[in-house]
């Protein structure tokens, strides 16, 4: 694959100019870019895909600034991807965040794109997962993924990332709002930023509370139901990973290269252990599974016709059939 005459345009394309990386990011975007997403596929896999998540306000748009500029002081290339109406990246921000932006800006090393998040935020996760994959085979170190933690729909951005970082804050009314959302779960890291604010320690305490009584599970678990994902295999306590609770400033820097080491750590743990290749088959058919049925669903839709779709849904609601009766008709009706 190192022989560039093996390439394919658009991987070339993309690996040497940022207007054609952009340009293809707005492609995936308005979903016109089957055959691009098809043809860089092989090429990407080498990235390490950085997921950081949690309540607005809690400082990831300044952990990630601080994150990109500590791995460009590594000599890696960095890029970010925002899902987040309120990022700074995506010009939501008031004027210190974009002072404190510029220097990334500058920066050839770096990639910065920000994402609307109209419409569905459900098409949204998939969508950020063609993204990512554009990003990875343009060759970038580190892919960053900020998004907002609120729900289901964010928990499923956040899981096409490798290492989850959950980020939490003092100071944000009396819950702690990664178990208020549900997404401490998802966690392969909790960082606890603003630890100059007062209510450090009891933030602290609620979330090792919370991971004791277990919140943690293999995201394997809950994915992959079109084939048979093996369990995550048990080798022991001491090798298992153990969710870390970093405490980071993030408008001074402090902790972030301690962020960056337990990052490291469990990339490396994911490798070894072969729990990474775990969640990429589960990922991988929980997408198969999902785009077949969209596929299926419009190809089914397609032959009976919609205006016969909408007549047998009248028949349900005059209960003159019953939802289950109603789809096998269809589906009989298709065949
Ligand atoms: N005191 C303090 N303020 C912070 C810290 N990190 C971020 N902030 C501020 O918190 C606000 C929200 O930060 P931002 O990064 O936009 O949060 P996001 O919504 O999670 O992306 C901004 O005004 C930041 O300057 C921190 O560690 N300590
Ligand atoms: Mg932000």
């Amino acid at each position: 694959m190192s022989d560039v005459a093996t390439l394919p345009p658009i991987v070339t394309a993309i690996r040497e100019s940022r207007r054609a990386l952009a340009r293809l990011l707005t492609r995936i975007e308005n979903h016109a870019a089957a055959s691009e997403l098809a043809a860089l596929y092989p090429f990407g896999g080498k990235a390490h895909l950085i997921g950081v998540t949690g309540a607005p306000g809690t400082g990831k748009s300044s952990l990630v600034n601080w994150m990109a500029k500590a791995y460009r002081a590594e000599g890696k290339t960095v890029s970010i991807l925002a899902v987040d109406p309120t990022s700074p990246f995506s010009g939501g921000a008031v004027l210190g965040d974009r002072i404190r932006m510029r220097d990334l800006h500058g920066d050839s090393g770096v990639f910065i794109r920000s994402m609307a998040t109209r419409g569905n935020l459900g098409g949204i996760a998939r969508t950020t997962k063609d993204m990512i994959r554009a990003l990875d085979a343009a060759g970038f170190d580190i892919v960053l993924i900020e998004t907002v933690g609120a729900g289901q729909s964010e928990v499923e951005i956040a899981s096409a990332a490798q290492t989850v970082i959950v980020v939490e804050a003092p100071g944000l009314g009396d819950d702690v709002q990664a178990i208020k959302a549900g997404i401490l779960e998802i966690a392969d890291i909790l960082v606890v930023n603003k630890a100059d604010n007062p209510g450090v320690e009891s933030t602290l305490r609620a979330l090792r509370a919370a991971l004791d009584l277990g919140h943690r599970v293999e995201r394997v678990m809950h994915h992959g139901k079109l084939m048979d994902v093996p369990a995550v295999p048990v080798i022991g306590e001491d090798s298992a990973w153990q969710t870390p609770i970093l405490q980071t400033i993030a408008t001074n820097g402090t902790g972030v290269s301690e962020l960056l080491t337990k990052i490291a750590e469990h990339r490396a743990y994911l490798q070894e252990s072969g729990v990474q290749r775990l969640r990429e088959r589960a990922s991988i058919s929980a997408e198969i599974e999902e785009r077949l049925r969209d596929l299926l669903l419009a190809r089914l839709i397609e032959r009976v016709g919609a205006a016969h779709v909408q007549a047998t849904i009248e028949r349900v609601l005059r209960r003159e059939i019953d939802p289950n009766s109603a789809a096998q008709a269809l589906l009989a009706d298709s065949g």
